[in-house]
């Protein structure tokens, strides 16, 4: 198994966080983002959506999308189990990871490509040009401050995002947080709760 990853991406570090949480090993292929190198032939027959991460089995097959890759490694590996550990758990981290992937992942993916000049023509990542729209970036960043506002409720009741159990959305709250930097929007002083499960999570070996 080869996972192809861009170490300082964000949603191949989801996958990497998940994997040291398993507490398994997989080699990884690091694919430069910034030369072009999800845009080659090679990597287009692999992974037609010309992104990171990209997990490839032993028998040629590839997954791609970050959860698919790991509702995979979470059966494969069910040990500790990051998915839930009961029918209504599983439920519910598939409502949150939804949830926090519309609210956080997209609106900081939005605010940042539809703004730094670097994407210019290719506001959405894949194979097509789309070009940028500058009042989504600017309602990005007002959608990652009302994500802020609503975590940070959240977890003044909560030491997870599931109550007492951490699990992979967790990964996916704080891969969140943490990439909202790139677009300066860092937790603000009044968001204490959101900033101490921040704080809690990033010490963690898998992300520290
Ligand atoms: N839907 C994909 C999103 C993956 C994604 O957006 N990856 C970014 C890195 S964080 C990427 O590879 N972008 C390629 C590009 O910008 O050309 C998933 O969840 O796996």
């Amino acid at each position: 198994m080869k996972l192809y990853d861009y170490a300082i991406a964000p949603n191949p570090r989801r996958v990497t966080i998940f994997i040291a949480e398993k507490g398994i090993e997989i080699e990884t292929v690091q694919i430069d983002l910034r030369a072009g190198e999800q845009k080659t032939p090679e990597f287009t027959a692999l992974n037609p959506m010309q992104d990171v991460p990209a997990l490839e089995l032993d028998d040629g097959s590839c997954i791609n999308q970050v959860n698919a890759i790991c509702r995979y490694l979470e059966e494969v590996y069910p040990q500790p189990p990051l998915y839930g550990r009961t029918a209504v758990e599983r439920a519910q981290v598939e409502s949150w990871n939804h949830r926090i992937q519309n609210n956080g992942i997209l609106a900081v993916t939005e605010a940042y490509r539809n703004s730094s000049p670097f994407f210019a023509n290719r506001a959405v990542s894949g194979p097509n040009a789309y070009a940028q729209i500058p009042e989504l970036s600017e309602r990005g960043l007002k959608r990652i401050g009302d994500f802020y506002t609503d975590m940070n409720a959240h977890f003044a009741d909560n030491q997870f995002v599931m109550g007492d159990y951490f699990s992979v959305v967790d990964i996916t709250a704080y891969i969140t947080v943490d990439f909202a930097k790139w677009v300066k929007m860092t937790i603000p002083e009044d968001c204490t709760h959101l900033q101490r499960w921040f704080d809690e999570v990033g010490s963690r070996p898998s992300i520290g």
